[in-house]
């Protein structure tokens, strides 16, 4: 019989095997990483009017490559990576049968993957990460994208039917905050992605492959966005997770409220969906009504973090003045400032603060017509995904993979974490800025380097492009260093025990009501609120669809 010691043991260090399914999603990641990150080097560099691409390799191939690698993989793999190792340590070792839909859900992916990767190589899909139609690829870089979708639902069932297990076998408990929170994610995931599902198997694939004429764009991209803003939400719950359930027993602190984490992640899970038209503001099409309905809609997904931002700041005074901290900001001081693993995710938070307000200016109806299709919405998403996101996966990796792989950063690990975050914020400061700066000046993106004919408010845009490189060369010199330091983390640092913190509840925290885990209730309103925002304009746009697009390769 097991004895509550050996059980508390069990959950405290990730089963070896869920870790080594863990650790393989991770590896992907980072190769992703390095990849990706090289083709991001490349674009600032050609589009500072400076560098030419060698070997015919043309400029909208890299691109691709770096959207879909750092966009679609690099964050895919570690999230499942760590979600794995999450579900693990906090509800107990995966069955048999929960780790083989691990593994068969990592192999459709990787399968898909690569068969995606090996297209845009051979410069057969350079339709960026978006694949806007009528753009059109190779079909085995759809049949590769649908992989990728299907593998990830295959992987988030094993964890999900974990989660229902524990439920099972704890009646009326409130399920562990961090497994509740993978759940939240997965559950959103799997909704948001039955749209571009349908996108790639019913209108991309036949078309691609010749089997019709012609595509619906503006269906098509309708689908793409149901999808494509959840799945920058997708992106940052994780990062939450770090930052709800993690960062507070890094700094010593405890969770300030279970309640408050729980709300925020269901409030994400019912309005992350139905704002896809925030991306469409200035498509043909679409009635001002229902694109008036989704920017309220997005408006309301704010909420969530602003609770986060609430929540935060929270466990840090609290932690900062038991340590003494005395006057208005003296608990600030208090906070591990030479600790990594919370020095890189803290600085994730601190660019969410410009990040986020970047975010609702895009979402204000009018504004939008000013940034869309500028490159100021690069710079928001390397300020929100490349920046937050990253820097809090950084952050997390420092723990994760020595935890995983039996070995304990040491202080030169950490203190290089700590330059390659100075690194990285540096960087991006220069690169974020110069393109939101030059956005707002109307330079395009998605583009290649042009002078447009000579013309002087191109000229304009030099300066800051060239501005962008800087910052882009930077960034790739983080991207060496944590590509080093994660080596070492996996091969050669020294070999010990490395905590997988988990914070504990504040005992002043009111007790958590079971109707946040009541997902019958929740599930229904995040389908009522989809099918109320989604309904009437997706008949219209099928009723009133001009006859379609042939496929145009325009590169
Ligand atoms: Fe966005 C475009 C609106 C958040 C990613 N977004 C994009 C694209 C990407 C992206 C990839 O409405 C481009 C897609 C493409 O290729 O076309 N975005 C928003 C809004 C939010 C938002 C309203 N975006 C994100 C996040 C992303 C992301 C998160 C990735 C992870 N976005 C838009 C819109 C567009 C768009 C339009 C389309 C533009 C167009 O026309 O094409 C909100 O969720 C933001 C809310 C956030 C906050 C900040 C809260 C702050 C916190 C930090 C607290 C700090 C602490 C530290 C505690 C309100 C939580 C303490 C600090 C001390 C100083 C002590």
């Amino acid at each position: 019989m097991t004895t509550i010691a050996e059980k508390t043991k069990d959950l405290i260090q990730v089963d070896k095997r869920d870790g080594k399914l863990a650790l393989a999603h991770v590896y992907v990641a980072f190769i992703a990483l390095a990849i990706g990150g090289l083709c991001g080097l490349l674009q600032t560099l050609v589009r500072s009017g400076t560098f030419t691409l060698p070997w015919g390799i043309g400029y909208y191939q890299i691109l691709t490559i770096h959207g879909v690698l750092l966009g679609l993989i690099l964050t895919t793999y570690f999230i499942f990576g760590f979600q794995i190792a999450v579900v693990s340590r906090t509800s107990g070792t995966l069955t048999d049968k929960q780790r083989l839909l691990g593994w068969i859900g990592f192999w459709t992916m990787t399968i898909g993957t690569t068969a995606s990767s090996i297209m845009i190589l051979l410069n057969e899909a350079s339709v960026l990460y978006t694949f806007y139609a009528p753009l059109q690829a190779h079909w085995i870089f759809y049949v590769g994208l649908a992989l990728v979708i299907v593998g990830s639902w295959i992987g988030g069932l094993g964890l999900i039917l974990k989660y229902v297990e524990w439920r099972k076998a704890n009646p009326g408990q409130p399920s562990p905050l961090l497994t509740f929170m993978v759940v939240v994610n997965l559950a959103m995931w799997i909704i948001c992605s039955l749209g571009v599902a349908v996108e790639v198997l019913f209108q991309l694939i036949p078309w691609s492959l010749g089997w019709v004429d012609k595509v619906d764009v503006l269906l098509s991209r309708t689908l793409f966005w149901y999808f494509g803003h959840p799945l920058v939400y997708f992106w940052l719950l994780p990062a939450y997770m770090v930052w709800y359930a993690v960062i507070p027993k890094i700094i010593g602190g405890k969770i300030f409220s279970d309640s408050l984490a729980r709300l925020s992640f269901m409030l994400f899970l019912l309005f992350s969906i139905p704002v896809g038209f925030h991306h469409q503001l200035t498509e043909p099409g679409i009635s001002s009504f229902w694109k008036f309905l989704q920017v309220v809609l997005t408006l309301m997904v704010v909420i969530p973090s602003l609770l986060t931002a609430f929540s935060m700041f929270a466990t840090f005074e609290i932690r900062g003045r038991a340590l003494g901290g005395k006057g208005v900001l003296g608990w600030f001081k208090k906070l591990p400032w030479g600790d990594a693993r919370f020095f890189a995710p803290f600085v994730g938070m601190v660019a969410f603060i410009p990040a986020g307000a970047g975010g609702i200016i895009n979402a204000s109806h009018q504004m939008n017509q000013l940034i869309h299709n500028t490159i100021w919405v690069t710079g928001h998403f390397h300020l929100t995904v490349a920046t937050t996101v990253l820097l809090t996966f950084f952050g997390a990796a420092y723990w994760l993979i020595p935890h995983l792989t039996g070995r304990v950063m040491t202080k030169q690990m950490n203190r290089l974490a700590i330059i390659q975050t100075i690194v990285w914020t540096f960087g991006m400061s220069i690169m974020s800025g110069a393109m939101h700066i030059v956005g707002l000046f109307g330079a395009p993106r998605r583009s290649d380097f042009s002078t447009y004919g000579g013309s002087a408010q191109a000229a304009e845009w030099i300066p800051y492009q060239i501005a962008q490189a800087v910052g882009g060369t930077i960034l790739f010199i983080g991207i060496i260093l944590i590509l080093y330091i994660v080596a070492n983390l996996i091969w050669f640092a020294p070999k010990g025990e490395t905590e997988f913190p988990v914070a504990e509840v504040s005992e002043h925290a009111e007790k958590t009501p079971m109707a946040l885990e009541n997902w019958k209730i929740w599930l229904t309103i995040c389908i009522a609120l989809i099918l109320f925002a989604y309904t009437v304009p997706v008949i219209e746009i099928i009723q009133n669809a001009p006859p379609g697009s042939i496929g145009y390769k325009l590169w």
